[in-house]
């Protein structure tokens, strides 16, 4: 990661601000819906801090959500001690870095599945192995619902960089984190590393195709991160940044990340 000084922060330097309101849900009774809006066949829902009427995350859904606080759950859910991701498994946690009103950053649900920390037991078995019940036991403590970010470096509209979560290949576990960057910023990923929880510490081996970068999505074997998934997501962060275009100036305001007492 090169030592780049700008005005507003990166990806790599923002993760850990978005990481954090990621892994901290507010009580519900502090949440309203501040705004939702039809736009091309999708409902977009705002939801924010009843008291400073900043938004903490977004929904992006075919059907109207009856109840974008009540059918959202910021924590991850266990049926049979399977995870579970609640009645919305479409939304995110929107910011904007450069305070232009618009949305610049975005921490997009991935799946829910726990990460393997520091504690994480050498002997913990693969995926077609016996469970114990402490093995089953540990896996549900530390599940979490998992995120991907994304991020406009450039703020004109379109995303230039991704954080995605690779799956360790042999076990329901998030193993690291890659990088990926267009550093010219036309979607051409060519700044590509890989962390595993803090994005100074490298963890490198990330391998790269001419089809794009090789991960292990959460519940499916292998993926690739290309381009495609810029524009993918590039098109749901337009749709955002239109609804709050409609909802109107005044309707909410944006976290930037940066303040302790958002909206203040
Ligand atoms: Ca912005
Ligand atoms: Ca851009």
């Amino acid at each position: 990661m090169p030592a780049v000084v700008t005005a507003q922060p990166t990806l790599p330097d923002f993760f850990p601000t978005a990481d954090s309101v990621t892994a901290h849900a507010p009580f519900k009774s502090e949440l309203t819906t501040l705004c939702q809006e039809q736009l091309l066949g999708r409902y977009v829902s705002f939801v924010g801090f009843k008291n400073t009427r900043t938004v903490l995350y977004v929904t992006f859904t075919r059907d109207s959500v009856a109840d974008p606080v009540a059918d959202v759950s910021p924590i991850v859910g266990f049926e049979n001690s399977r995870p579970s991701l609640g009645k919305v498994q479409t939304w995110g946690y929107p910011f904007d870095r450069n305070r232009d009103g618009k949305i610049d950053y975005l921490a997009l649900v991935g799946g829910a599945a726990p990460f393997e920390d520091g504690d994480f037991p050498a002997d913990y078995p693969l995926r077609e192995q016996a469970m114990m019940m402490h093995h089953v036991e540990l896996f549900i403590e530390k599940c979490r619902i998992v995120f991907n970010h994304w991020a406009d470096e450039n703020y004109d509209g379109r995303l230039d960089a991704v954080v995605q979560a690779d799956m360790d290949p042999s076990r329901s576990w998030v193993y690291r984190y890659i990088y990926a960057a267009s550093t010219a910023r036309d979607g051409n990923l060519d700044d590509v590393w890989s962390f595993r929880t803090d994005t100074s510490l490298f963890n490198d081996s990330v391998t790269v195709t001419a089809e794009g970068i090789l991960y292990h999505p959460i519940g499916s074997p292998s993926g690739i991160l290309g381009p495609r998934d810029l524009d993918e997501k590039s098109a749901i962060m337009t749709l955002m940044n239109e609804a709050i275009d409609s909802c109107g100036r005044g309707a909410f305001r944006l976290p930037y990340g940066y303040t302790t007492n958002e909206g203040q």
